[in-house]
């Protein structure tokens, strides 16, 4: 069974995160996903709608999502794979390079993000600041 892992925020919840989840998926027969804790997004700059509790409900109702673990930091990603015996580390090109150093863990793939589309547009355009 291939084992694929992904990582992020997934603030309300949009066709960009699905068509990546999905995607992501096709690469192997298991996706865990780990979502940014509410601590973990502040690190980040972030701050989302919904609290990590709610994102994480919203995640696990996903078909080509198959475990949800929570993302507490940036270090916990080489423990992960090898904890969960992952082949495939996969995040959107807007991190293009960034992960490279867990190509000594196993593959790194960067898949092309969905245009149009995020959070903070969708939070710009129903004015939540
Ligand atoms: N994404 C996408 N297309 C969009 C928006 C997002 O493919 N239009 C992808 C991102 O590239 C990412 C995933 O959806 O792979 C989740 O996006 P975010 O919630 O913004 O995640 P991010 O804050 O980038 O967190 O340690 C990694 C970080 O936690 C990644």
């Amino acid at each position: 069974m291939k084992r694929v892992i992904t990582y992020g925020t997934f603030d309300l919840l949009h066709y960009g995160h699905i068509n990546l989840l999905k995607r992501a998926k096709a690469l192997g027969d298991y996706l865990i996903v780990g979502i940014s804790s509410d601590k973990f997004n502040r690190i980040k700059g972030k701050e989302s709608y919904f609290n990590l509790n709610e994102r994480k409900q919203l995640l696990e109702a996903i078909r080509y999502v198959d475990l949800v673990i929570v993302e507490e930091n940036w270090e916990q990603k080489i423990q992960d794979i090898l904890k969960y015996e992952v082949d495939c580390f996969v995040i959107g090109d807007d991190w293009e390079g960034e992960f490279n150093y867990l190509k000594e863990y196993c593959e790194v793939v960067y898949l092309e993000r969905t245009p149009e589309i995020s959070t903070s547009k969708i939070k710009q355009e129903l004015n939540f600041t």
